[in-house]
């Protein structure tokens, strides 16, 4: 069956009528009381007023950030390598264990430098499921994005896959350590010794977490950051390259800021790719917290699991106890045969309630554009299109209330028990 549009509108919850919203919560989402009855997809009433989103941004501490932009406002240095930008560099280097991190405007920018310092030509092997951003950087630098595929529990890049995708006109790899899980280093680090080709890891979401004990940052040529608004460390935009490479993290510095080495001296060919000094204060506001963000992350999570576990055909990816995660993305995998309904039923579903589920990363990169007008992938993706078909993130993170975890399991089982008059109202439309 072809999947129902499942995009914009953002938010198509319809509010219970007559039903007083609670004004004194602090966040985004009021919530009614549950109601017995019907989904709201049914005509019964949607149990949350607002929208409660996947991955709501954690807010920087108040005092700090408003003390650090009434001093960036008093100094008037607000951006180009300023005093707050170059101390946020430094403590997210510290906490990565790393000699140098070079902060950026956002991760994808971030992932571009990489490609315009190393002067990248040819292809780069990258797995189609993740977000688009990880192949558009490339793209967008004259290089061919090669999809290879996912392994089918980790969801991160498969070896064999990468090693079939290869060729002679490879010039890296960039895998992706999804959802903060850590990709297959050491055995990616082999294949691209083999072919000499540069070895970045897309980090975007995994600051925080760990391999081997150590933490990401410090893993192949360089690690790359997002600290968009909705990951565990934000910078409202922002992104940031980790490194050990001094010569490197040199070259970064100059591309960012339009190949400038002094004053009237340009050097190599640049772009604008600075953070300014506003995000680089909300870091550190973020950053001052983050270890209470990821607690309430693991908490979450934790109140999801010991609720799902027990339902037939839903089930949440585990985080290895083993390492340390940052716990912000609650995925889970939709059986539809167990469960007795898609995942893209459940989402559509899920939105009539006013939970906007999403279904990260359908329809693997691998289809959208420009990449599925341009060619066939290289390598069978089979693994990626299951889990496109079947992922489905709930909302988490370091700010979501203990109350509306509840409310959203709530309301997937009475999805559930509903499903079959859900499937047919969604195979009606
Ligand atoms: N590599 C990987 C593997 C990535 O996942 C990403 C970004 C990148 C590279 C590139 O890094 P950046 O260049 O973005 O730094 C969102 C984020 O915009 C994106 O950063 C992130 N990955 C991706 C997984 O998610 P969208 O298009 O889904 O964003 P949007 O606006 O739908 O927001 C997601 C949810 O968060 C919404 O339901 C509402 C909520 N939200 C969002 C924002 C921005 C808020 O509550 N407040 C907010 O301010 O991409």
């Amino acid at each position: 069956m072809a999947s129902p549009p499942i995009g914009f509108p953002r938010w198509a919850g319809q509010p219970a009528s007559g039903v007083a919203r609670d004004m004194t919560r602090p966040t985004m989402s009021r919530i009614i009381p549950l109601q017995p009855g019907l989904p709201a997809l049914l005509g019964g009433a949607a149990l949350f007023a607002e929208p409660c989103v996947v991955n709501r941004p954690v807010a920087p501490e108040r005092g700090a950030f408003l003390a650090s932009i009434d001093s960036i406002l008093s100094s008037r240095r607000f951006t180009n390598d300023g005093p707050i930008v170059r101390r946020f560099e430094q403590q997210v280097a510290e906490r990565c264990g790393v000699e140098h991190v070079v902060a950026c405007a956002n991760g994808t920018l971030a992932l571009e430098l990489l490609a315009r310092v190393h002067e990248l030509r040819g292809e780069v092997i990258v797995p189609a499921f993740t977000f688009v951003a990880t192949a558009h950087a490339f793209r967008g630098n004259g290089l061919t994005p090669v999809f290879c595929d996912v392994e089918l529990d980790s969801m991160n890049m498969d070896p064999a896959s990468c090693s079939a995708a290869m060729s002679e006109r490879t010039s890296a790899i960039c895998a992706v350590h999804l959802w903060g899980r850590a990709a297959p280093v050491q055995a990616l680090t082999r294949i691209a010794g083999e072919f000499s080709a540069r070895l970045y890891f897309d980090a975007a979401h995994a600051f925080g977490c760990s391999h081997n004990g150590r933490p990401i940052g410090g893993f192949g040529t360089a690690e790359v950051f997002s600290f968009h608004a909705t990951k565990i460390l934000h910078t409202m935009e922002g992104g940031g390259i980790a490194t050990n490479d001094e010569a490197l993290a040199r070259e970064l510095r100059l591309v960012r800021n339009f190949g400038f080495s002094n004053y009237d001296q340009v050097d190599r060919l640049g772009t604008n790719a600075k953070m300014h000094e506003m995000s680089a204060a909300c870091g550190l506001a973020v950053l001052a917290g983050l270890d209470d963000h990821i607690e309430l992350a693991r908490q979450a999570q934790q109140r999801y699991r010991d609720r799902i576990e027990g339902m037939d055909g839903l089930r949440l990816i585990d985080f290895d106890p083993s390492e340390q995660s940052n716990f912000q993305y609650v995925v889970a995998e939709v059986d539809e045969n167990r469960f007795g309904l898609g995942r893209d039923a459940l989402t559509l579903a899920l939105r009539a309630e006013g939970i906007l589920a999403r279904r990260y990363f359908h329809p693997g990169v691998h289809r959208m554009e420009p990449y599925c007008s341009e060619s066939q992938p290289r390598v069978a993706l089979p693994n990626t299109e299951a889990l496109a078909r079947r992922v489905l993130l709930l909302p988490g993170g370091g700010a979501i209330r203990g109350d509306e975890v509840e409310l959203v399991v709530d309301a997937i089982e009475r999805i559930h028990e509903h499903r079959q008059a859900v499937a047919a109202h969604v195979g009606a439309g």
